[in-house]
C-alpha cells in the first residue's frame, strides 16, 4: 500500500530513469541496447523494477508506467547517434489493456524514431492469457515495422506452438541456462537446441546473462546470433556509453 502509494508520486516526480544495457553480434558489432527501468526514490534510493513492477501490474500503475518507459525509450534512441535498436520491456498487463498497437503508433510519430528501430520484448505469458487476442495485437504492431522479440524463452510455459503461430524477430534465451552453461551438460544441450531451432525457423538467438568468457566461447562454438550480459556491459545511464552512441553530456 505505501509502495503503491509512494510509486503512484514517483510517476509525477519523474523519479522513474531508464538504464540501457547493450546487445552484441557474437562477433563484437554492437546492435543495440534494452532500456531497463529503474526507481530513483528520495527515501529508498535507486529501487530495482524486480520490486516494483509487480506492484505496478497489481494495482494498475503499469499502464502510466509503461507508456512513461516507452516514450523515454524512443524519445532517447531518435537521438543516437548511431542507428541502434531499442528494446523495451512489455508488461502482459500493457498487452492484455489499453490498445498497445495504437499507443506505439502515436509514441513513434511523436519520437520520430524509426519503427524498425523500436523491439518489444514480450513474454510466453501474453500468449496464454488470451492466445487470438495476443496474435492479433502483435500482427497490428509488426504491420507498424516494429520488432517483436520472445523474452525469457525456456522459462514458464514454453511452447513450441508459439514459435508456429507467430513469426518473432528475435528469440532471447533466459539467463537460467545461461548461468550454469560451462558446468551443467543439460544448460548446454537446451541452449544449442534452441539455437538450432531458432536457424531453422529463421530467428536469431540471443542469449541473455552472459558473464563469463567461457559462457562466450560456448555460445559462440554453437552458432549463438548475439549476446547481452555483464561480460559485454552492465545496464548503464546511456550517458556510460556515449561513445557508443554519441551522445555527450
Ligand atoms: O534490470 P533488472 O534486471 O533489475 O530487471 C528486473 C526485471 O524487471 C526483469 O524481469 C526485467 O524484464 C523487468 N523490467 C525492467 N525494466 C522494465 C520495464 O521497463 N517494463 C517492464 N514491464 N519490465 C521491466
Ligand atoms: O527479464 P529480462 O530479460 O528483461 O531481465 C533483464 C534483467 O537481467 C535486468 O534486470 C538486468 O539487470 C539483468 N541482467 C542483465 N545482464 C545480466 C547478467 O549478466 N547476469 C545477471 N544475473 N543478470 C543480468
Ligand atoms: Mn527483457
Ligand atoms: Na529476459
Amino acid at each position: 500500500r505505501a509502495l503503491q502509494d509512494e510509486l503512484r508520486f514517483a510517476i509525477a516526480r519523474d523519479e522513474l530513469l531508464l538504464h540501457y544495457q547493450p546487445q552484441f553480434k557474437i562477433a563484437g558489432e554492437i546492435v543495440g541496447f534494452e532500456a531497463l527501468v529503474r526507481w530513483q526514490s528520495p527515501g529508498r534510493g535507486l529501487v530495482s523494477p524486480a520490486q516494483f513492477i509487480p506492484i505496478a501490474e497489481e494495482c494498475g500503475l503499469i499502464m502510466p508506467l509503461g507508456d512513461l518507459v516507452l516514450r523515454h525509450a524512443c524519445r532517447e534512441a531518435a537521438r543516437w547517434h548511431m542507428p541502434l535498436t531499442v528494446a523495451v520491456n512489455i508488461s502482459p498487463a500493457q498487452f492484455r489493456n489499453g490498445d498497445l498497437p495504437h499507443q506505439v503508433h502515436t509514441v513513434l510519430m511523436e519520437t520520430g524514431l524509426s519503427p524498425a528501430r523500436l523491439e518489444l520484448e514480450i513474454t510466453e505469458s501474453v500468449l496464454i492469457d488470451d492466445f487470438s487476442r495476443a496474435i492479433s495485437i502483435l500482427s497490428r504492431l509488426k504491420a507498424l515495422g516494429v520488432r517483436i522479440t520472445l523474452d525469457d524463452f525456456g522459462t514458464g510455459y514454453s511452447s513450441l506452438s508459439y514459435l508456429h503461430s507467430f513469426s518473432f524477430d528475435k528469440i532471447k534465451i533466459d539467463r537460467a541456462f545461461i548461468g550454469d552453461l560451462a558446468t551443467n551438460r543439460h544448460s548446454k544441450a537446451i541452449v544449442r537446441a534452441v539455437i538450432d531451432l531458432g536457424h531453422s525457423l529463421n530467428v536469431p538467438i540471443l542469449a541473455e546473462g552472459v558473464e563469463t568468457s567461457e559462457q562466450l566461447a560456448l555460445l559462440e562454438q554453437s552458432g549463438c546470433d548475439e549476446v547481452q550480459g555483464y561480460l559485454t556491459g552492465r545496464p548503464e545511464p546511456i550517458a556510460e556509453y556515449g561513445d557508443l552512441t554519441g551522445r555527450i553530456h
